[in-house]
């Protein structure tokens, strides 16, 4: 598949290990993943047994250094999230979910106790971790959250509920952000705490081989030392979704390389009034849209993947890579779907799974709107948020 996926040789602009991780985390995909998504997704099943080997080829925190965390590069981690993604959204989702976000709160803004305490089993896929921001009426204005901590003595008591927290049903432990009478504060929360529920949110028509969860905190009691001692606003849970949404620009164009790896293929083989589909003008249209696409998206990724290396990538550029990449992989991912015709819409191929768990993909960790507007923001100096 060279010649179809590697048109503008992107791949002269990656080193040697970075290369050598791709091979690695593709094999895994090809091996752990690719035989077995489709079932998984029909039955909506999240596969806890991978997560030991996810861990094995260090994917889990991968980007943080010390306490284990394997300390790879930003390209590196988009590199990983793009091969997972290729193999499902919702996996990749785990990496996010379990890495940028609950790893990253930890690893940003925690006490070097906290650290030691947690970052170790996490990183060894010991430890599961969710990250509670989102509330059933507080999706893209976290400010307006009603999750409340309240001091009583040296202890915290946690009030509210979250949604579509992904992984919190499987969770040890979640970060949960709640409103103070002294702003926004974050808790690590081990979910055996008594008052902490979580439940799975069904049926979902996206990211099936996932899990996304409602969180009840009815009295949830901590000592002060489950608090983050760095994160006193919502600055804080902004800087892990930075992580995620960075980790999103790379992931996304591996659901659209595979999706578009399918078309070609199928185009190939398949034969309709009297030729393969891939002789006719208008196939050949869809086919160079989609990996010039692709092309584009990857090099916006990497360019962003670099700038993030050299410390200087900003959020609205995050959000121009979300908002591209998001956008133009669900347009890919539907295009090869209208190449594989009926077969299309069936689980033996995969894009239309991948279109399908891209709707989420485009959702979570910031609306499109909400991108588009974060960067109507800085090319104006005005939020037009409301
Ligand atoms: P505002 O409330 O004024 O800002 C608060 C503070 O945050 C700072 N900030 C950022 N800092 C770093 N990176 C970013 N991307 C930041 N965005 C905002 C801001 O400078 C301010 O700092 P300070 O020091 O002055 O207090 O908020 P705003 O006007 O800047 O932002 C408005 C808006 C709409 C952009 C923001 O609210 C937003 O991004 N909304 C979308 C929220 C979102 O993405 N939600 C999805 C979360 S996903 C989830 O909860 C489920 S977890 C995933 C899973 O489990 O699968």
């Amino acid at each position: 598949m060279d010649t179809v996926t590697n048109l503008l040789d992107l791949d002269s602009l990656l080193t040697e290990q970075e290369l050598a991780l791709r091979t690695k985390v593709r094999t895994f995909v090809d091996t752990a993943i690719r035989p077995h998504i489709a079932s998984w997704y029909a039955d909506a099943v999240f596969p806890t047994d991978i997560v030991p080997e996810m861990a094995r080829l260090g994917l889990l925190g991968m980007h943080l250094t010390g306490y284990g965390c394997a300390g790879r590069s930003a390209v590196e981690y988009g590199i990983a999230a793009l091969e997972l993604e290729a193999g499902d959204s919702g996996l990749r989702t785990f990496v996010s979910v379990q890495g940028s976000l609950a790893m990253s709160a930890i690893h940003k803004h925690g006490s070097e106790a906290q650290k030691r305490e947690w970052l170790p089993r996490m990183a060894a896929g010991e430890v599961i971790g969710c990250f509670g921001l989102t509330e059933p009426s507080a999706g893209s204005d976290p400010a307006s959250m009603t999750t409340f901590a309240t001091r009583d003595g040296d202890d915290w008591v946690l009030q509210g509920a979250k949604r579509w927290i992904g992984l919190a049903s499987i969770a040890d432990v979640a970060i949960i952000w709640a409103q103070s009478s002294e702003g926004i504060r974050g808790f690590i929360v081990p979910t055996d705490t008594p008052g902490f529920s979580a439940h799975v949110i069904e049926p979902k028509l996206s990211m099936r081989a996932s899990i996304q969860c409602d969180i009840h905190l009815d009295g949830v009691r901590l000592p002060d030392s489950a608090r983050l001692p760095a994160a006193v606003s919502l600055r804080a849970p902004f800087e892990c979704l930075n992580e995620a949404r960075y980790g999103i620009v790379w992931g996304v164009m591996g659901a659209a390389r595979d999706s578009y790896e399918a078309a070609v293929k199928y185009a190939a083989e398949r034969v309709a009034f009297g030729s393969a589909l891939n002789t006719r003008q208008l196939t050949q249209e869809k086919l160079v849209e989609m990996a010039v696409e692709l092309e584009k998206g990857m090099m916006l990724a990497l360019h962003l993947g670099r700038m993030k290396d050299a410390g200087r990538l900003a959020p609205h550029q995050i959000s121009i890579g979300k908002l591209n990449n998001c956008r133009e992989a669900i347009t890919i991912c539907h295009t090869a779907r209208t190449l594989l015709g009926g077969n299309g819409i069936t689980l033996d191929y995969s894009p239309f799974r991948h279109a399908s768990n891209l709707e989420s993909v485009r959702t979570y960790e910031g609306t499109d709107e909400i991108h588009l507007l974060t960067i109507g923001r800085w090319i104006t100096g005005v939020a037009a948020f409301n």
